[in-house]
């Protein structure tokens, strides 16, 4: 486990993305091998400066500035740029996610790139994606089975329903600062692993989604005093990046950082059309979205359109 003090092993070897109004930055290093010290593997370091929560503005914000630099004044405007000196530990300046070791794949996903819109229609997914998600090696879902066998994140937990057909465990997803309201982002782990994604979504899986929907709804607005019964959205990305069945729980307005139009569906949504519309909705669906032209499936279903056409 990366202890943060290994961060001074850090080596930087390039910036892989940066995004000005998201405040983040994303890196791509080295670090020693944990099982070898004369190797190194590739580590990802994810900084995001954090919100000025609550908190800072009660600790008066303003005495941590200092170096204060005017870059300028007109009439009654005035602008600085400044520093801060070093706050409290219950009130950070950033946020870190390390990634170690990294994957080919973790890098891709990082880099910069351009997003292109694709269809994937039911045939394409059946003939080429499908066979893409079974020959992903399940250790890129270990942190999963980690969750739902007890063994990491357990003291994270605020919910779980060990039903093997119907059960999920809910915990803060890694990108939440664990602290900032209109950021709330949790996610539902399904207890079942025949899901891989929305895809795999029929009739028989209407009691397993409505029980998600009722017991989140009622469970957040009592773990978040402050975030109401309809300040809670539940959606489900397609594609995911791991194929085993998760819903997205997020405060009504908060930003869904690297998620774009059409990735995202409304658990809502979902319940509905296999209900009302077609119980094999998403298995006949085309389904639009956006994608990085990194990722693998750009290429699959480029490639697949070409050949079917
Ligand atoms: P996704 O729709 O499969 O992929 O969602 P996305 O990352 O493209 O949205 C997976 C979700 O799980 C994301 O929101 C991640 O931030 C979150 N997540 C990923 N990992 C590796 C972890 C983890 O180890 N722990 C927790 N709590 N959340 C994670």
């Amino acid at each position: 486990v990366p202890a943060m003090h290994s961060l001074s092993h850090f080596v930087f070897t390039r910036v892989l993305n940066e995004d000005p109004i998201l405040k983040t930055i994303a890196l791509l290093g080295t670090l020693p091998s944990p099982a070898d010290s004369t190797i190194t593997q590739p580590a990802i370091l994810l900084i995001e400066k954090t919100h000025f929560a609550t908190q800072a503005t009660e600790n008066d914000i303003t005495r941590r500035i200092s170096e204060l630099l005017s870059t300028g004044s007109n009439d009654i405007y005035f602008w600085w740029n400044a520093t801060l000196t070093p706050g409290q530990t219950h009130d950070p300046d950033m946020k870190l996610s390390m990634i170690f070791p990294a994957t080919e794949a973790h890098i891709l996903k990082y880099s910069r790139q351009q997003r292109k819109m694709i269809t994937e229609s039911a045939e394409i997914y059946k003939n080429s994606v499908l066979p893409w998600i079974e020959a992903q090696p399940t250790s890129r879902i270990q942190w999963v089975h980690n969750i739902l066998n007890g063994l990491k994140e357990t003291e994270n937990v605020f919910f779980r329903d060990d039903d093997p057909d119907i059960g999920f465990i809910v915990l803060p997803d890694s990108k939440w600062d664990r602290r900032t309201l209109p950021s709330l982002y949790l996610l539902a782990i399904a207890q079942r692993a025949d899901v891989r994604s929305l895809r795999d979504l029929k009739t028989v899986h209407l009691p397993m989604l409505k029980n998600i929907r009722a017991k989140v709804l009622a469970m957040v607005p009592q773990k978040f005093p402050g975030v109401a019964e309809d300040e809670v959205r539940l959606f489900v990305h397609y594609h995911p990046s791991y194929y085993h069945f998760h819903v997205h729980i997020t405060y009504v307005t908060a930003q869904v950082p690297g998620s774009t139009v059409g990735q995202s569906h409304l658990l809502d949504t979902i319940i509905d059309n296999i209900e009302n519309i077609d119980p094999e909705y998403y298995s006949k669906a085309s389904l639009r979205f956006a994608l990085g032209a990194n990722h693998p499936l750009y290429a699959l279903i480029t490639g697949s359109e070409a050949n079917a056409n």
